[in-house]
């Protein structure tokens, strides 16, 4: 997502701050570059054309072109105007004042992620505010969508226990069974009631109707809309028609994992006036983020967002296994149980060029890669030999001679080489460490220049808001 913009974005505004100074000309002829990418990236044209017009005269004003730097004048300006675009500063967090059991209304179109959202905000909820949700499937036109959100509830409740999906009672209309979800909500102190309508392949009126009917009897809180990031103007096109047909609260974008370029979300704002509340970015539960449009500016201009990068880690990192990890490696202690707990940790935070995204001025290095995934597949070949060892050698990889490493490498699918390889990185990484922790903290305080050293940031790593090992 953004990446294509991103990296022209990124560049326009490297050429401007290259210059000393800067002519009207050149703020022309930078708006012309900064619109073709908005184009290119399916931004609808009103939008584009509103934000060229408005960055191009809050900047060619002679406060900015005579300023000491005037690129980065004009940047601040495009960020600005981006955040703008993007809804204003802040996440719009959900809305849920209302009495208990909040009615949250889910619509879109057929295959847009209702029910997978519905699941992933039941899990948010639960998990993050202690709320006993409710959710109910208006579907009643494919038995299986019942039985989906029926799964999804289970899972949940597996997890946080107070997820439930309301019983399915075979021939209840759609708005019945809205009328009943509210009922059981009611009767069995539930906090919030999601309410998962049926799609349609694409907008038709008897759909309109009946989310209009449901929503006249179960007055929600929110109504919220599920677009497919990777439709891109489709998206916003469906927005416009939910929001004129039956007024929509929020807008819930999925599948911003895909290679989507990002225009719909530029133009969601703009065209329906709806903020657009969460993003989801994968199939799983977890995969569900707010969205603060100052971070995804952030990411569009190159500056990374590591206020995310640092969320993210600080959710999916096991902060006491990274402690007991950090205390064992300034202990000198270090093992390949050890390692093999670092590689999960990685693993944890997601996909490796989805984490560059987030690191200011990593946009380059990534568009270098191109649409390739970096090559993880290393730490799981690593973990393939490590598991087809014994307990002891694990502990004390010294005593894995030849016949070991060739029952190792037999066992876990590999090579010889691929062991001893395995073996020499680690042999390296152990001798750095002893020396590391040879001298003693004290040394290594003084040698890193004080508080705030090496060993700080190793004892941070494991906590909330600390930093993850690699960045
Ligand atoms: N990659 C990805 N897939 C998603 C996301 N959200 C939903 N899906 C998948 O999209 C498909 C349709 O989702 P579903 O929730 O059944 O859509 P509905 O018809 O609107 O209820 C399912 O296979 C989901 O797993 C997302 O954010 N990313
Ligand atoms: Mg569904």
């Amino acid at each position: 997502m953004f990446d294509q913009l991103s990296g022209k974005m990124s560049g326009v505004l490297d050429g401007l701050s290259k210059n000393g100074k800067l002519s009207e000309a050149d703020v022309t002829e930078a708006m012309r570059e900064v619109r073709l990418a908005m184009l290119e990236a399916d931004v609808a044209l009103p939008v584009v054309r509103d934000f060229v017009s408005k960055v191009r005269e809050r900047a060619v004003g002679h406060e900015v072109l005579d300023s000491v730097s005037p690129g980065q004048a004009v940047a601040k300006i495009v960020n600005d105007a981006l955040i703008d675009a993007l809804g204003g500063a802040g996440a719009v967090p959900l809305n849920l004042n209302a009495a208990p059991p909040v009615p949250v209304l889910m619509v879109g179109l057929q295959g847009s992620g209702k029910t997978t959202t519905s699941g992933k905000i039941a899990l948010r909820l639960s998990q993050r505010e202690g709320k006993k949700v409710l959710l109910a499937s208006l579907d009643v036109y494919r038995p299986a969508a019942q039985l989906q959100l029926q799964q999804l509830a289970d899972r949940v409740n597996a997890v946080t226990g107070r997820v439930h999906a309301l019983p399915i009672i075979a021939d209840q209309s759609p708005v019945d069974i809205a009328r009943r979800a509210l009922e059981v909500g009611r009767r069995e102190g539930y906090d919030v009631v999601i309410l998962d309508t049926a799609g349609r392949l694409s907008i038709d009126e008897a759909l309109m109707d009946e989310v209009r009917e449901v929503r006249a009897v179960t007055h929600p809180a929110e109504t919220l809309l599920v677009v497919d990031a990777m439709t891109g103007q489709d998206a916003v096109n469906t927005a416009k028609a939910f929001n004129e047909a039956v007024g929509i609260s929020g807008v819930v974008m999925s599948r911003m994992d895909g290679d989507a370029r990002g225009g719909a979300a530029l133009s969601m704002k703009a065209i329906t006036g709806a903020p657009i509340k969460l993003t989801g970015s994968g199939e799983k539960l977890e995969a569900l983020e707010e969205f603060h449009p100052e971070r995804v500016a952030g990411r569009i201009l190159g500056l990374g967002d590591v206020a995310g990068l640092v969320e993210r880690a600080s959710e999916n990192l096991d902060h006491e296994e990274g402690e007991r990890v950090a205390k064992k490696m300034l202990a000198g202690k270090f093992d390949l149980d050890d390692y093999v707990s670092q590689i999960n940790q990685i693993n944890r935070m997601g996909s490796i060029s989805g984490i560059l995204g987030m690191l200011p001025g990593m946009g380059k290095i990534k568009d270098m890669l191109g649409d390739k995934e970096i090559d993880t597949s290393i730490f799981t070949r690593h973990k393939a030999i490590i598991s087809s060892m014994t307990k002891q050698e694990r502990k004390t990889p010294d005593i894995i001679k030849a016949s070991r490493k060739k029952r190792i490498a037999s066992g876990s699918g590999t090579t010889v080489q691929e062991v001893n390889r395995l073996l020499k990185q680690f042999n390296d990484m152990s001798t750095m460490m002893k020396r590391i922790s040879k001298m003693g903290l004290g040394g290594l305080l003084n040698g890193m220049g004080g508080a705030g050293g090496l060993a700080d940031m190793m004892k941070g790593m494991g906590k909330p808001g600390g930093r993850p090992p690699f960045v």
